[in-house]
């Protein structure tokens, strides 16, 4: 039976990942931070067979600990700071966690492994964000990194030291440079949840609008449970490697709320959307479209859920689960 370590694994793609591996008959352990987690009994009630174990990206003696006792064939680095806005309040946190979290696990790896690092193959969870200012469009594994706030500038110095463990210790270690994805078990601190709850709850006559910020922003979503099976994917091959992984389509904020709105049969949504500067970005990143030619020729892989998709799938959710709470 093959063995798997996902750090984050309280996290959107931590559950779907957690759900993926199992199904193929792995032995899952997830990494779970602090003394009384809130969401261990979300993980313990949509994933019940993975063994949680306690530890801290920034506790590299945690980081041992958990694949002394793992012992796992792969190890996903899921976790992170990942807000992007909160990233700009808690600059040092950020690239204590998102940043420097990349290299104590890829040490950990390397000291659990000292006689031959490349038994544990290792995932690092990269980010469309690394692009920031766009330097070509559309972005591929090739495109110069920009970063444009401080989650992104964590996310290349991760990037980079994954490369590099791979390089100087021959470590297979593969970085997932994966465009926004989505599902209804998104936080709803970004943007597809806010709307999606926001929609089914104006819907039903809960709220009378949503407010937010950039609503020309553009971004290539795609749909998380598809995009965990790709980082299953990078770890299966001979070779590890940097993949870019996206639907290769854009839509602006706009787009999002005329076919969330429409989900509910509201045509005009301007009346239900304010705008306040304070969820504008000191820098924004405007326009981020993956080209992910390599991971669908190499590995095969490509999304089966599209935009459209996407909306109407996070919109039902949430006003199934919105109505279940107002009692309706
Ligand atoms: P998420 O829902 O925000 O989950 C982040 C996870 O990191 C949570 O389980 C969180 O645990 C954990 N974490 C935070 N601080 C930690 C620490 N100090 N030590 C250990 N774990 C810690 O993020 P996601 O959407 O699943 O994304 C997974 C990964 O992919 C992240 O690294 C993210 O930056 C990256 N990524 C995401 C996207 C996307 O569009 N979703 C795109 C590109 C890259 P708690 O529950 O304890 O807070
Ligand atoms: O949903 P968002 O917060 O996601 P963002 O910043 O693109 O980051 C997500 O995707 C990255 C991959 O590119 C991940 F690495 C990262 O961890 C995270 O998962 O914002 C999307 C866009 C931005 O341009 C933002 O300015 O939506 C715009 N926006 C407009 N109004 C808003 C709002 N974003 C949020 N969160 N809330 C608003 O009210």
């Amino acid at each position: 039976m093959a063995r798997a370590l996902i750090t984050g694994v309280t996290g959107q793609d931590g559950l779907y990942l957690s759900e993926l591996l199992l199904s193929k008959g792995y032995e899952v352990y997830g990494l779970m931070r602090g003394q009384n987690n809130p969401k261990r009994a979300l993980v313990e009630a949509i994933v019940p067979d993975v063994k949680i174990l306690t530890g801290d990206l920034t506790d590299l003696s945690s980081l041992i600990r958990a694949l002394e006792i793992s012992r796992p064939d792969e190890v996903y680095n899921l976790g992170a700071i990942s807000f992007v806005a909160y990233s700009w309040e808690n600059a040092a946190l950020t690239s204590d966690v998102t940043g420097r979290g990349v290299l104590n696990a890829l040490e950990a790896v390397r000291l659990y492994t000292h006689d031959d690092p490349s038994k544990v193959r290792f995932y690092q969870a990269s980010s469309s964000e690394m692009f920031g200012k766009v330097q070509a469009v559309p972005q591929s594994e090739n495109t110069l990194l920009w970063p444009r706030s401080p989650y992104g500038v964590a996310k290349v110095f991760g990037h980079y030291m994954t490369i590099n463990y791979r390089e100087s210790y021959g470590m297979h270690a593969s970085s997932g440079i994966l465009f926004n994805h989505e599902s209804p078990r998104r936080g709803p601190e970004f943007v597809t949840r806010k709307v999606s709850q926001a929609v089914a709850r104006i819907s039903l006559g809960i709220d009378d609008s949503v407010t937010l910020g950039n609503l020309d922003a553009r971004r290539d979503w795609g749909f998380a449970g598809d995009y965990v099976e790709a980082m299953w994917r990078m770890l299966q091959q001979d070779e590890a490697d940097d993949y870019v992984i996206s639907t290769n389509e854009t839509h602006s904020i706009r787009e999002l709320l005329e076919l969330a709105f429409a989900e509910v049969g509201i045509d005009d949504w301007a009346p239900y959307v304010k705008q306040d500067p304070r969820y504008m970005r000191p820098a924004e990143v405007d326009l981020l479209i993956g080209d992910s030619t390599k991971a669908r020729t190499k590995l095969g892989w490509e999304p089966k859920v599209h935009f459209p998709g996407l909306v109407s799938m996070m919109v039902q959710s949430d006003l199934a689960e919105q109505k279940k709470l107002a009692g309706l």
